[in-house]
């Protein structure tokens, strides 16, 4: 695997390969999570939720509840009171947000959706009053989704481009919709001030201080009253970086009873109703002239958004949208997103949140138009490509390429692929009669907008403490942070003590999402450790040093990628198994190439997950049918290929540390390669679509159906 490096000589600390300081602890089952926070006297929360996809609340029987051994209280909407609704993002041009429900009111919208709020003793004792609760709906009918979010994008005379192309290639995609799955499912305890004044709040979160914003906003208090402590969080992937009613309700509790109160939700909880990812729909017209130049591309996304939106709603049609046409040059285009309600649990951000779409889309439609020309389709995609030298690359969609190599890239990626011998085993396997297929993805991949901050104290006693406005999902902040200051200071990573994730202590941020905990905090970080630095230089301080610093990226730093996935396909069964990954990724310059790599593992075991096995589904009637593990499928390590990994480095221009983003590249690049190499495998039996995920059953029927035809 080619490792190459654009950057002269790295400096230590930056560019290291450290072994990430978090382990030890969590891998002793030292962590501390939100259940292990020890809270005396707390009241357990528990709720009862609509079994209803949509109806009229007709009345609840809450008697024999209430009188329920060790119950302390029951609310419901009333009870509360008005509260505020949450923030959502806006980076769409038509939004309309549908109110905020923390608990059902007059009427439900989704199985799973709280109606009452019950306070015991215990969690059994709370779960065991729920069920005695006699709740009266009138069902109704759920009715058609209103249209809620929608963007369009148009550049260049795209009908022209049609009509005079020589090949147009079509794609439709359905993307299941997908639990986002983190080991440790959501969880808050919340202690209250003497005076009931004051609350602290442990909550696994990716986003600490909004949490606390958008707690004041709801509940209508000062945000002076709030501490928001994210402790050890057991990964969250999107489906953390928003505040649950159930979350709110916690809160209240706490404060209108004066006491300690948690929840842990269940597996079942969050299946049900925590926030979903993808299940958008995504078509596309791809436009080729006869010398395999892109023309045109035409695409429509659309998909379902749940019955509230949660802050990041809007931003997985917005990045499948706005990302097209990825890498590519395409001179006209027509793009249109549409989102609208629907009677589910929310639908929001999930690792790549937008990204792997626009990828699907993209790349099956280069190789449908290979296909459809008799070209090469590593050919196709080079003949296609932003240059280098064309960078910044300014998108008709409103996005700003900052930099990249993608010619490297891809050629890189298909040295790497000939070199780890991946087409010789395809030929060797397809000579034993095998179906094996070889696939590739090449994906661009923004990292978040905006800010964040940091504050760095240095003390005379040669150590430095760093306090992050980001917080960590598990994603090994500690290490990173460390040794870019370490890397400053030329201190050895010990010497580097690194808090986060707490808003009484560190200073604000945006939170661990969007792949910018190093692009845009590691910056803020690097800004703040120079101020430290820059006095130590002008005098011979003898008390500590403190700065503190708020970093805005000029733009969006651009990661990129390509991975290529060999498959191979039983024709008895249908069933698919990814052989082997290359997955060559352009994160610009590393700071820790051991955790890139770890990034790029865990994405690829998602996009694997996302691929073949993983899909929430609703019955006609509304109800969720994988409610629980044993029914939706998560990879499991023995579905996990051989993958090499590897890096190019191009610094972005967009940030004083040259990175970018590589969280999400695994499943950004997976499910568009492992989705192209089965349809590769399957070409000769004349196979050209397949529904996701490409289970078995799916694969199978896809075989017979073509051989009936
Ligand atoms: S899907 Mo990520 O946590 O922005």
């Amino acid at each position: 695997m080619p490792d190459s490096d654009t950057q002269s000589e790295p400096a230590a600390g930056i560019g290291m390969p450290l072994r990430r300081r978090e382990d030890a602890a969590l891998l002793r089952g030292e962590g501390r999570y939100v259940a292990d926070i020890d809270l005396p006297g707390a009241l357990h929360l528990a709720f009862l939720r609509s079994q209803l996809p949509a109806g009229r609340i007709r009345g609840c029987d809450t008697a024999t509840a209430a009188c329920a051994p060790g119950v302390a209280a029951i609310f419901d909407a009333a009870d509360l009171g008005p509260l505020g609704n949450l923030t959502v993002a806006t980076p769409l041009s038509r939004q309309t947000v549908p109110p905020y429900p923390v608990l059902a009111d007059g009427r439900v919208d989704a199985v799973g959706q709280p109606v009452l709020a019950v306070l015991a003793d215990s969690a059994a004792h709370a779960a065991d009053a729920v069920e005695m609760i006699d709740l009266d709906v009138e069902a109704a009918a759920a009715g058609a989704g209103d249209p809620l979010l929608a963007e369009d994008w148009s550049a260049g005379d795209a009908a022209v481009a049609f009509a005079a192309a020589s090949h147009v290639a079509h794609a439709e995609i359905r993307h299941a919709r997908l639990a986002p799955s983190p080991i440790e499912c959501r969880a808050i305890a919340v202690d209250v001030g003497p005076e009931g004044e004051t609350v602290t709040v442990w909550l696994s979160s990716q986003t600490p201080h909004r949490a606390r914003s958008e707690l004041a906003a709801i509940l209508g208090i000062d945000a002076g009253r709030i501490r928001v402590i994210a402790p050890d969080v057991g990964g969250a992937f999107g489906m953390k970086a928003s505040l649950y009613p159930e979350e709110v309700v916690a809160v209240w509790a706490a404060l209108h009873l004066r006491r300690p109160v948690r929840w842990t939700a269940s597996r079942g909880e969050d299946l049900l109703a925590a926030s979903h990812g993808r299940g958008l729909t995504c078509r596309g017209r791809l436009a080729v002239d006869g010398e395999g130049r892109f023309l045109a591309l035409e695409a429509e996304v659309e998909g379902p958004l749940g019955h509230w939106l949660t802050t990041s709603a809007p931003v997985p049609l917005w990045n499948a949208g706005r990302i097209l046409p990825g890498p590519y040059r395409v001179p006209a285009l027509r793009i249109a997103v549409r989102g609208h309600r629907s009677h589910t649990a929310p639908v929001g951000i999930y690792r790549g949140a937008g990204r792997p779409e626009a990828a699907m889309l993209m790349e099956r439609l280069v190789e449908a138009a290979a296909r459809g020309l008799g070209l090469d389709p590593v050919e196709l995609r080079r003949r296609n490509l932003v240059g280098p030298q064309d960078m910044p690359w300014q998108g008709a969609t409103g996005t700003r390429l900052d930099s990249g190599d993608y010619p490297r890239l891809l050629a890189e990626a298909d040295a790497a692929a000939r070199a780890a011998g991946l087409h010789r085993l395809r030929a060797r396997r397809r000579a034993a009669g095998d179906l094996a297929g070889l696939g590739c993805a090449l994906f661009v991949e923004p990292c978040g907008q905006g800010w964040e901050s940091a504050r760095v104290r240095w003390t005379p006693n040669g150590r430095v403490e760093a306090f992050l406005g980001g917080s960590s999902q598990g994603h090994g902040r500690e290490t990173a942070a460390a040794q870019i200051l370490a890397d400053l200071f030329g201190l050895p990573a010990e010497a580097v003590e690194v808090r986060h994730g707490d808003t009484a202590t560190c200073p604000a941020g945006i939170g661990a999402l969007a792949s910018r905990s190093t692009p845009i905090g590691g910056s803020a970080l690097l800004q703040a450790g120079r101020q430290v630095l820059a006095e130590l230089d002008a005098g011979n301080p003898s008390a500590p040093v403190e700065a503190e610093a708020v970093y805005t990226a000029a733009g969006e730093a651009w990661g990129s990628g390509c991975h290529w996935a060999l498959v191979t396909v039983d024709r008895d069964t249908g069933a698919v198994r990814v052989e082997q990954m290359i997955c060559l990724d352009d994160a610009g310059r590393i700071v820790n190439p051991i955790l890139v790599e770890g990034q790029i593992m865990g994405g690829v075991a998602q996009g694997l997950g996302e691929a073949l096995l993983e899909r929430l589904v609703y019955d006609d009637a509304g109800q969720l049918l994988t409610g629980s593990l044993m029914d939706y499928a998560l990879p499991r390590a023995a579905d996990m290929p051989q993958i090499r990994a590897g890096c190019l480095q191009t610094p972005s221009p967009a940030n004083p540390l040259g990175a970018k983003g590589v969280g999400e590249a695994g499943t950004i690049g997976a499910p568009a390669a492992i989705v192209n190499a089965v349809l590769d495998a399957l070409a000769p039996l004349g196979v050209r679509d397949i529904g996701l995920p490409l289970r078995p059953e799916s694969v199978w029927r896809a075989i017979r159906d073509a051989a009936l035809a």
